[in-house]
Order: C-alpha cells, then sequence, then structure tokens
C-alpha cells in the first residue's frame, strides 16, 4: 500500500461522514447483505433515527448498471459496506452521496461522494478496519452502546479477527473503547459458535468451523465426547451450555477439544484460531445469540443469506419480534448446512488437481461456499488440493465456489485467478479472494466442461511452478 498511515485524517473523515449523513432530510440507505454490510446499515439507520430523520432502507446484492434505477429521483444517498468498488458508477449520480465502505476504491469519488475508506488512509481495510468498525468510528461521537455493539458484531463477520486470534489496530481500538465504557466484555475462550446458546451436546454438533472429524454433525458421538471427559450436560433437568461451565471446566473442555482436533488432523492454522478473544454483550438476555458477538454475526449472515436482510436490521435495530423471527431463518441456515454436509461425505469427487462436488439442485448457493469448506477442513479428505463445489443460483445459472487452506496459498494456489480464468473460458463471470473465490457460469455441458478443464489447467500451473523453484 503506498499511502501513509494517517490515523488523524481518517478520524476526521469519518466524522465528517457522519455529519454529512445527519445533515440530510431524507435519505436512502443502501446496504450489502453480509452480515457487515447489515450491521453498519444498521449504524447509520439507528443514527438517523436517533435524529428523528425519516430514511429509506434498501439492500443491494450486486451493484451494477442496472442498480442506478434504484436511484432514480434521490437526492441523498448513503452507501454501506458497497459502493467503494463502482465509485465509477457512483460518479454518475447527481445526488449528494456518502460512501462507507473497506473496499479498495478503483477511481476517487467526485465532489458530491464524501468516502469514509480505511485505504485512502493507509489502513489495512481486511484486517483493521470492516464497513462496521468504521461506521462506528463515524458515530462514537454519539456515545451509543449499540454503536458499539453493531461495529464489533460487522467485524466479527467480516471474520477481522480470524488470522490472529483476536481484533488488531482500529478494531482492537475499538473492542477497547468500548470495554472501558462497559459496552462490551472482553474474554478470553474457545471461539466455537454456540457458546450462550446452544446446550452443550449441540455445541459440538454444530460447529462447522472448525468441523470437527467425528464429532460435527454426530450427537452421539459429542454426547460420548463430554461424558468421556465428565463435563456435565444437564443440571436438575436442564441441559446446560458451555457458559453454565465454570470457568475451569470451560479451559479444560476447550483443550480437550485442541487436543482432539490435533490427534484428528485438524491443520495447525484452525487449532490456533480455536481460542482467541470472544466479545460479550452483557446488556443482552442470557442464552440469547445477541450476547456474543460472533453468534450475533452469524444470526445476521444467515438473514442475509436468505434474503431476509431486512429482518437483520430490525435485530440490530431491537425491534420487537425481529429477533424471534430471525431465529426460525438461523435454525433452516444451519439444517441445510448440516444436510450439504451429508452429501458433500458422500459425492466429492477428486479429479487429481481438485477434489469437485456437483450439488446442484441439492445444495442451495446461499451456503455451498459454507458446506464446500466446512468439508475441505474436515479432516475426511487430504489437503492437499482445493474443492471446487457447483450449486444452482436463483436465475438456475451454475454458481461455482473453490475453497483452499493457507498451505496451498503459500504453495502459490489462487482461486481467484482460477475462478476468473475458468469463468471467462466459460462465458461467465468469477473472482475473489487466493483462499476462497467464485464465479457463476451458465448451465450447459459447453460451459461446464470449458470450466472444469481451464480450472484445472490453471491449478495446475500455479502448483507446480512453485513446487519447481
Ligand atoms: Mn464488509
Amino acid at each position: 500500500m503506498e499511502k501513509e498511515r494517517d490515523e488523524h485524517g481518517f478520524f476526521e473523515r469519518a466524522r465528517a461522514a457522519a455529519d454529512k449523513i445527519l445533515s440530510m432530510k431524507n435519505p436512502l440507505v443502501i446496504h450489502h447483505y453480509d452480515a457487515d454490510g447489515i450491521s453498519s446499515g444498521s449504524i447509520i439507520a439507528f443514527a438517523l433515527k436517533q435524529k428523528g430523520i425519516p430514511f429509506e432502507m434498501q439492500v443491494v446484492k450486486r451493484f451494477d448498471e442496472k442498480t442506478l434505477e434504484l436511484f432514480q429521483g434521490r437526492k441523498e444517498i448513503v452507501f454501506s459496506d458497497i459502493g467503494s468498488g463502482q465509485m465509477q458508477l457512483i460518479n454518475t449520480l447527481d445526488a449528494e452521496c456518502v460512501v462507507i465502505d473497506h473496499h479498495p476504491p478503483p477511481e476517487p469519488p467526485k465532489e458530491n461522494v464524501l468516502m469514509c475508506n480505511p485505504h485512502d488512509f493507509g489502513i489495512d481495510g481486511t484486517s483493521e478496519l470492516c464497513s462496521a468498525s468504521t461506521a462506528y468510528f463515524c458515530f462514537k461521537h454519539l456515545e451509543e452502546r449499540t454503536i458499539t455493539q453493531l461495529g464489533i458484531v460487522g467485524a466479527c463477520g467480516d471474520l477481522q479477527d480470524y488470522a490472529q486470534s483476536g481484533f488488531i489496530g482500529l478494531n482492537r481500538r475499538m473492542v477497547e473503547e468500548g470495554a472501558e465504557k462497559e459496552h462490551v466484555f472482553i474474554n478470553k475462550d474457545l471461539r466455537i459458535f454456540g457458546r450462550v446458546s446452544k446446550p452443550l451436546v449441540w455445541f459440538l454438533t454444530y460447529s462447522t468451523e472448525p468441523f470437527m472429524p467425528g464429532l460435527s454433525g454426530n450427537e452421539k458421538a459429542c454426547a460420548h465426547f463430554l461424558q468421556e471427559r465428565n463435563v456435565p450436560i444437564k443440571k436438575d433437568g436442564e441441559w446446560l451450555c458451555y457458559y453454565d461451565l465454570s470457568a475451569a471446566q470451560r479451559k479444560k473442555l476447550a483443550s480437550e477439544l485442541i487436543a482432539y482436533g490435533k490427534e484428528n488432523g485438524l491443520d495447525e492454522e484452525i487449532l490456533e484460531t480455536m481460542v482467541g478473544d470472544v466479545y460479550l454483550f452483557l446488556h443482552e438476555p442470557e442464552k440469547s445469540e445477541l450476547r456474543d458477538a460472533l453468534e450475533f454475526s452469524t444470526l445476521l449472515n444467515a438473514c442475509g443469506r436468505h434474503e431476509k436482510a431486512a429482518l437483520g436490521v430490525r435485530v440490530c435495530l431491537h425491534e420487537q419480534g425481529a429477533y424471534e423471527e430471525a431465529k426460525t431463518i438461523l435454525a433452516e441456515h444451519r439444517r441445510q448446512i448440516k444436510a450439504g454436509l451429508e452429501y458433500a461425505k458422500k459425492q466429492t469427487m477428486d479429479l487429481g488437481v481438485f477434489y469437485f462436488l456437483d450439488a446442484r439442485e441439492i445444495i442451495a448457493d446461499s451456503v455451498i461456499g459454507i458446506v464446500a469448506g466446512g468439508f475441505f477442513n474436515s479432516g475426511m479428505i487430504e489437503r492437499n488440493k482445493p474443492i471446487i463445489a457447483f450449486s444452482f443460483d436463483e436465475e438456475g445459472k451454475t454458481k461455482i465456489s473453490g475453497r483452499a487452506n493457507r498451505i496451498l496459498v503459500e504453495r502459490g494456489l489462487d482461486l481467484g485467478e482460477v475462478m476468473r480464468k475458468g469463468g471467462e473460458a466459460a462465458g461467465g463471470l468469477g473472482g475473489g479472494h487466493t483462499i476462497a473465490a467464485g464465479c457463476t457460469i451458465p448451465t450447459t455441458r459447453d460451459a461446464e466442461t470449458a470450466f472444469l478443464k481451464k480450472a484445472k489447467e490453471v491449478i495446475k500451473v500455479q502448483l507446480e511452478i512453485k513446487a519447481g523453484q
């Protein structure tokens, strides 16, 4: 990154963005559909609501020329977690715009567009700030607990704490400021989903990140695992959750699980991130997902993936009935992942340079990436090549997800390139990160064959060039 780090400049820009938003009369708030997009959009909505400013909200999955139709006749637009990558489109608008985003912008904004983006200040937008934590810095002067909470939830949703077992940089500053004001409680603990809301047996059974070989998806094995280690699962007829255990019991269980993971072939990189900082909101009801930042973000993620982003926003704003409704979406999301993993176990093929899972008509595109990643890390296959999975999207096109691990990336694998080139060869469009990427192609034999052939070719070159050096 060529820009020099300028935190002060970032804070000033953040405040200017907030001031501009709160001076608007009736803005349209556009936000992305993932947990970060929902959280950051909700921070903006919360601030507008608090000031009594009327506004409308709209979720956007993909931003292209067609999206511009949404903005017709709008005088004020706020973009959140989306837009900086499409600055060339936003620059065609006459409306007063604010963009809060952490993706690198291809071109600078025009004078009617105010952008608050960590990249412009030499701050890393993949590990140090997401859109929700950027929005936190915009609106933190309002001194509201909800703003801190949503900033942290969004950053967890974007997995910004994953590579290093806790937040760093300005994300870290956000949680520390929050802890000081008692908006959040920071604890070192096991980072498996379901710490507060799931009975212990299901907590283990539904652990897909990481996927514990022999335990995930197997209720009996999990109950047995806990009993063997003298972990109580019931008290006075009530199921116990992880947080019902004493600190000593939790510590013991965490180390037993890590030892088990090690014995069963989990990568060192996954084991390392199993314990780390977790963020708790003690003002939320006990045993509710809202009490734990990771669980809260998973709830939002499920809403977004199942076309219920607006419900996610209502959860963030603590609107009545929203949480209960979101829980049913989450249950369905988990059911789909579990069924998907079962299918992957039976149907994944080894095509030499990659694993291949054709799950069209079986696994929804909303969970195909999670299933591919979960199965890849399950310990049931050797992680010496990436996995590529097919599903159908809502238009019947073939949506492709690729997943790998850090070791393969270090050897030269770049799934973003695989998807870009494979997509091109098949008359589709693809891209993404080195470790996780995706692509959409037409559902025809020819396109399918062209994609698989190209993917094979590219992966071969990537992994061989480095190996030969
Ligand atoms: Mn984001």
